[in-house]
């Protein structure tokens, strides 16, 4: 292993014994705790291992610090909570370092996640995200936030080496951040595309397909599929039987994503939407251009979609369109429809010698979320 030479303590045992417990009865607190274990685990030798001078270290505990949290962190939790879930079902009850292990994979999503939005927020021109200026607007950051991007993607395989490299399902994980990734990038091309296409081609189909990949695999099968990989699954019909519902669910939480996108108040939000800004092939402008609006709206559409700013009178005239065509009840409706879509699942997955409750905790975290 040309690359394995670890100049501090060998990974194999008690690497993380000195990591506060995940109490499932304060799954949050706990879970950021390991966070915080994490940072400092992966820069403290860096001076020694890498001879990075202080000052880009504390850039590197900085920036984590500032882009790491303050989500939501479903998808980090979700690799806990189904892990230990699955793990149930199998008669094991998780021990204090199985616990610790998903809480670490949940954070190797949650900084994924990180590096995904830190690298999509300069690509969309955002201004927020998380109640905070995005990291590329802050003074002294501005290009910087691309390698900052590159260097949070790293660092995932660097605690993945870590923590997991011993482990016979190592290989397992590095192949799912690897094709979980170039999924991703497959649908954020799909959706940056977007600005080199008609609108007349912005379909309801495209649109599902931009969704599943950009947001849906990483979001909701990649952390189920972790809590099966540490359970020891190896079942391919099983994956099989879990992705399906799973990249439903992430379909769905795309179209709340813009819905709220033009609907929800930015404090609650904690971003400003951008998609009309961008031109986005959105859940709300697919249906309104091309089923619900009259020509005049249409015509309206075409003017000022993609080429208005960010709350402008314009912008807000479209939403306005948006809802004077019905999409807020369209949007109720598919609400409820998504989420029995969903549950019909459930015999096919039980099938598959999984536990429902993995889909059915995750789904009630999403269904008719207003953040
Ligand atoms: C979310 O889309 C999609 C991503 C975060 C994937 C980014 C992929 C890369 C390869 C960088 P969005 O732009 O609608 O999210 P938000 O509304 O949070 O900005
Ligand atoms: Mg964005
Ligand atoms: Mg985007
Ligand atoms: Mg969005």
């Amino acid at each position: 292993y040309p690359a394995t030479e670890w100049k501090y303590p060998l990974p194999e045992a008690g690497v993380r014994d000195g990591f506060p417990k995940y109490d499932p009865e304060a799954p949050a607190k706990s879970f950021v705790a390991i966070c915080e274990s994490l940072i400092q685990e992966c820069t403290k030798d860096l001076p020694t291992t890498h001879e990075l001078p202080s000052m880009e270290q504390k850039w590197i505990v900085d920036m984590l610090e500032y882009n790491v949290k303050g989500g939501k962190m479903n998808r980090g939790l979700m690799v806990v909570e189904s892990g230990a879930i699955i793990l149930r079902s199998q008669g094991k009850e998780p021990t204090e370092d199985d616990l610790k292990k998903l809480a670490v994979l949940g954070w190797c999503i949650e900084w994924l996640q990180a590096w995904l939005l830190v690298a999509d927020d300069f690509m969309d021109s955002s201004q927020t995200r998380r109640g905070q200026p995005c990291w590329y607007k802050k003074d002294g950051v501005e290009e910087i936030a691309i390698n900052d991007a590159f260097m949070i993607e790293m660092l995932v395989y660097r605690v993945l080496k870590r923590h997991f490299w011993t482990e016979p399902y190592y290989l397992d994980l590095l192949d799912l951040f690897m094709e979980t990734t170039f999924q991703t990038e497959c649908g954020q091309l799909l959706d940056l595309q977007c600005k080199n296409i008609g609108l007349q081609d912005f379909t309801y189909t495209r649109w599902e397909l931009i969704v599943k990949y950009k947001t849906a695999f990483y979001s909701f099968y990649l952390p189920v599929a972790l809590g099966m990989t540490v359970a020891g699954i190896k079942d391919q019909e099983a994956y099989d039987a879990a992705r399906e519902p799973l990249l439903l669910m992430g379909v769905y939480f795309q179209a709340q994503d813009d819905y709220l996108d033009a609907f929800a108040p930015p404090e609650t939000l904690g971003k400003i939407g951008t998609d009309i800004q961008d031109k986005k092939c959105g859940w709300l402008f697919v249906q309104a251009y091309h089923d619900l609006c009259s020509s005049e709206q249409k015509a309206f559409l075409d003017e000022h979609y993609g080429k208005c700013k960010v709350q402008t009178e314009e912008e807000q005239k479209i939403k306005d369109i948006y809802k004077a065509v019905g999409l807020e009840e369209k949007y109720q409706n598919y609400e409820t429809k998504s989420f029995n879509d969903i549950l019909a699942f459930k015999s096919k997955v039980t099938q598959a010698n999984l536990p429902w409750e993995m889909i059915e905790i995750f789904l009630k975290k999403v269904y008719k979320r207003a953040k």
